[in-house]
């Protein structure tokens, strides 16, 4: 990086340390009663985590800058402004602006004793109509960026895909749903890996494959908008692909790092206790998460996939081949569960599967606390037998849970002071990692680091800016940041440096 930036960046964690010195004379500090809350918690909580803690984002949540420094649009963009895509009409044109305020929230998570960060590269940035001429401006940026958390101790964790893809390519040939994908995200890879590879050896390829094949290709209800289930068992078979052509070009150009790709699933409760149902769930695992993780481990599609699916792509034994080995570990993204019935007949979202699901049980008890999110409910019992099923069928030297967290019910009503006092996500927090203790410590399950998105409130897709995810929040209108009393507890409870707890984001 150039020593203009890495002067900028020295500046900005001055003036934090100012900030953070002028409010500790007692100018209205907001967080001080969540420190009081958190340090009780941890208490109640007795120990320490087996594995380590990082923060998560990605791209195009947070930068914003969407006509800035050359990227092209993305397919999001365009969704984005179809009336009726977006709840409110909101767009990720702005976003937290992270773009230009990245040195502030560098220097805060510094602060706050966050030791990793996730975060994801916008391929529109690099290539702004998704292959021929680089944009160097783009790969500036994240040279910046990844200095920057380099400079503050902070190990960078790099995702290359989280979902915005160059418009470009969906106009050119459907994107995810054509293989001419294939050749040339390898290139795009291999572009990032070559300008970027030394700064860390923590790398993903895509981002939740499932979500944007199946319910921005299969449904519509992401972008690229299309409701085809062929386009969407396409698309992942052409994400497995561009996967396993990623990792070549990784071994190559980056010697000695780890790559995966971050694979979400719901845990899958059988509604009763008749074996039909248990049937089911184990189905419904194999969909979502086998789809994707049968074919990287197992060489091929799960049975109850290909039984079901008549027009399944197939796994060649080169593709089988090339993708034994293309994960260095499991990049596991959980949320939530979901109790599962048999029925014959029933389609889902991925099409054929004979089963159904439900929130609530047989007698209208729904599964787990209501998040701010519909689809979200408290399970942290869920996450436990989750990570055990991994275990148990994939046998994978690691488990990284790249992304874990909720919004709290009511939070986006909440005025500011309130909304920091997040006791519900705090508990959430305590709770999630818990039982992810208890899965290595009773269970051996090998997770060896966890995740919390995110750690900024930022653009939640089809939501807009109405749930809030993070464990700072974000004032929109201002672009101030606050700690949650979440934050604040989760760096605790994994005994993190605080380098300084009561230290507040410091105004532009
Ligand atoms: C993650 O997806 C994403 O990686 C991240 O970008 C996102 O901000 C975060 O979760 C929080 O949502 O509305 O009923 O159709 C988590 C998996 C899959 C959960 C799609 C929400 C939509 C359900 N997501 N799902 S519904």
């Amino acid at each position: 990086m150039e020593g203009s930036a890495v002067l900028g960046f020295l500046f900005c964690l001055v003036t934090g340390i100012q900030a953070a010195g002028t409010a500790q004379q007692g100018t209205g500090l907001v967080g001080d009663g969540s420190l009081t809350l958190s340090l009780l918690q941890v208490e109640a909580a007795q120990t320490t985590p087996p594995f380590y803690l990082g923060f998560a984002t990605a791209a195009p949540q947070i930068e914003g800058a969407n006509a800035t420094d050359g990227r092209g649009p993305s397919i999001w963009d365009t969704y984005e402004a179809i009336p009726g895509n977006i709840d409110n009409g909101d767009t990720s044109a702005v976003a937290d602006d992270f773009y230009h305020l990245y040195l502030n929230d560098i220097a805060a998570m510094r602060l706050l004793g966050v030791k990793r960060f996730r975060m994801s590269i916008a391929w529109p940035r690099i290539f702004p109509s998704g292959d021929g001429q680089v944009n160097q401006q783009g790969l500036d940026f994240y040279a910046r960026v990844l200095e920057a958390l380099l400079v503050a101790g902070i190990e960078p964790h790099v995702t290359l895909y989280h979902w915005d893809l160059p418009q470009a390519l969906q106009d050119r040939f459907g994107g995810w749903n054509s293989d001419q994908i294939v050749p040339i995200f390898a290139q795009y890879a291999a572009t990032v890996f070559q300008a970027l590879g030394d700064y860390t050896t923590h790398w993903t390829t895509v981002n939740e494959p499932w979500t944007f094949c199946f319910l921005g290709y299969g449904q519509g209800s992401g972008a690229p908008g299309i409701n085809d289930k062929v386009q969407a068992w396409n698309c992942v078979h052409n994400v497995l692909q561009a996967h396993a052509a990623a990792v070549k070009q990784f071994r190559a150009l980056v010697p000695g790092g780890k790559i995966s790709i971050n694979l979400n699933c719901d845990w899958a409760q059988p509604l009763t206790g008749a074996p039909s149902d248990a049937d089911a769930a184990q189905r419904k695992m194999e969909f979502m998460l086998g789809a994707f993780a049968d074919p990287i481990f197992k060489g091929d599609f799960p049975a109850s996939v290909k039984q079901r699916i008549s027009f399944l792509p197939q796994i060649t034994p080169q593709l089988a081949a090339d993708l034994n080995g293309s994960v260095d570990y499991f990049a596991l993204n959980h949320y939530t569960s979901t109790f599962v019935a048999n029925q014959q007949g029933a389609m889902g979202l991925q099409g054929a599967c004979d089963y159904t699901e439900t929130q609530v049980d047989v007698n209208g008890k729904l599964i787990g606390d209501q998040a701010e999110s519909d689809w979200l409910k408290v399970t942290p019992w869920g996450f436990r037998l989750m990570l055990n099923w991994v275990n148990n069928r994939y046998q994978p030297n690691e488990i990284v849970v790249t992304e874990n967290g909720m919004s709290m019910k009511g939070e986006s009503a909440m005025p500011m002071p309130q909304a920091l006092q997040d006791t519900q996500r705090v508990n959430f927090c305590r709770d999630y990692v818990a039982a992810a203790t208890d899965a290595v410590n009773l269970d051996k399950v090998p997770m060896t680091g966890y995740f919390a998105w995110s750690l900024l409130d930022n653009f939640e897709w089809g939501n807009g800016y109405s749930k809030r995810f993070g464990l700072v929040h974000v004032d929109f209108k201002t672009q101030q940041r606050y700690y949650k009393a979440s934050a604040k507890f989760l760096v605790n409870l994994f005994n993190c440096t605080v380098l300084d707890p009561t230290y507040t984001y410091p105004s532009d």
